[in-house]
């Protein structure tokens, strides 16, 4: 139901955005809803120079007026700002061959040598540019959205980093204090951790080399009976992990605590159930609140570890693919890490998944029928 399309370079003009699906008479206003969100995702300790750069901000094209949707698509545009410094070499106009500054050492991690092969191209920057991390604004846009239509029943959101450069930073999970993650350089809640994860981080950047990490998202308030077990495609799990493995340099997807779960008992695995005033509930949430793909009231985790950017300045053996000559793999200006803004990707990309369920379960075509059929169904939940 909720369906989104992205298109753009790294360093072509801008991204572009379009979003199929969002319900009509959603309050959407781009500086309030999406802007702060693209923020978020251009920073966090270790990013490069791009991002002095610029500055994200989503520009709308259709589908809102007045600040609200009407139910068609939604298009939007985000500037690419290094743009004016790449005009020539990424010109969409003829009379640029033979290319200047064409990239042929392939980077070992990056898209360049299987992409290369896969689409005829000696150039590798006509692979690399789609499949740079640039795209994740459009991501975080169209998420940003989705995540507007969570918060019209209830549900709230956070996106923050548990372990970066081989130091874990999980903390405590703290709602009443957002403010925090934002305010952390890392997005984390383990403020003590920051110095030294910043250590590594500098020390990684001296030596020429990149840092990865495990990021979080994580939900409340979200209804018992979102997905479904009946057949594998249905599953919320599995089209969370779907989502979250998209993302580049995701490698590794958990729902709760998946990778702990598988090595010990089930009886300190799964979730007790208890019944009180409020309705069922759980002491625990190792589970992370799926049960064969169906959420069940508890908080929603799903976790990602990302592996270290590919683009070492202390680069790795390669070969030059026009000579086939052993060479260093290509530099380019990169992050050390971008782990803290992957977070705010996957927090995005689980909004949309999250989005999706909501309206299959309470309808697509306007926010007032998805919030009156999420009331009945709270009120059917209550009395089970
Ligand atoms: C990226 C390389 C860097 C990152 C970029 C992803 O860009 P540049 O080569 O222009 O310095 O900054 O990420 C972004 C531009 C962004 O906005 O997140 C790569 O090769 O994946």
């Amino acid at each position: 139901m909720f369906r989104f399309l992205s298109a753009g370079e790294s360093h072509g003009p801008a991204l572009t955005v379009m979003i199929d699906g969002v319900p009509a008479g959603l309050d959407l206003v781009t500086e309030r809803d999406i802007d702060p969100w693209l923020r978020r995702r251009q920073g966090g300790y270790g990013r490069g120079r791009r991002q002095v750069i610029e500055t994200d901000a989503a520009e709308a094209r259709a589908g809102l007026r007045a600040g609200r949707t009407t139910g068609a698509p939604l298009a939007f545009q985000i500037e690419n700002k290094d743009w004016r410094n790449w005009t020539e070499i990424m010109s969409p106009a003829p009379g640029n061959e033979p290319r200047k500054r064409a990239l042929t050492e392939a980077r070992p991690g990056h898209v360049d040598l299987a992409g290369g092969i896969k689409y005829g191209h000696k150039d590798l920057r006509d692979v690399l540019e789609r499949a740079s991390a640039r795209e994740t604004a459009s991501r975080v846009t169209a998420g940003a959205v989705a995540y507007r239509i969570l918060e019209e029943i209830g549900i709230e959101g956070m996106a923050r980093v548990t372990h970066l450069g081989g130091v874990d930073c999980e903390g405590e999970a703290d709602w009443s204090n957002l403010d925090t993650l934002d305010e952390s350089p890392l997005r984390t809640f383990d403020r003590d951790k920051e110095a030294e994860i910043i250590e590594r981080i500098d020390a990684a950047k001296r030596d020429g080399d990149t840092l990865g990490g495990i990021i979080e998202a994580r939900f409340r308030g979200v209804p018992i009976g979102l997905g479904s077990h009946v057949q594998w495609d249905r599953k919320l799990d599995g089209r969370l992990a779907q989502a979250a493995m998209s993302i580049q340099a995701i490698k590794g997807v958990e729902i709760g605590d998946g990778w702990r779960n598988a090595t010990v008992p089930g009886s300190d695995v799964h979730d007790a159930i208890y019944k009180g005033d409020a309705g069922y509930y759980r002491q625990t949430n190792r589970s992370g609140g799926l049960e064969a793909g169906i959420t069940n009231g508890e908080e929603l985790v799903v976790r990602a570890a990302m592996k270290p950017i590919a683009t070492l300045m202390k680069p790795l053996p390669t070969v030059d693919v026009t000579t086939g000559e052993p060479a260093d793999a290509a530099r380019e200006r990169s992050d050390t890490t971008a782990v803290p803004a992957a977070s705010i990707v996957l927090f995005a990309m689980a909004s949309m998944v999250l989005a999706d369920a909501v309206m299959e379960k309470f309808g697509s075509d306007t926010v007032r029928e998805i919030r009156e059929r999420a009331e009945q169904h709270q009120a059917y939940v209550d009395g089970y």
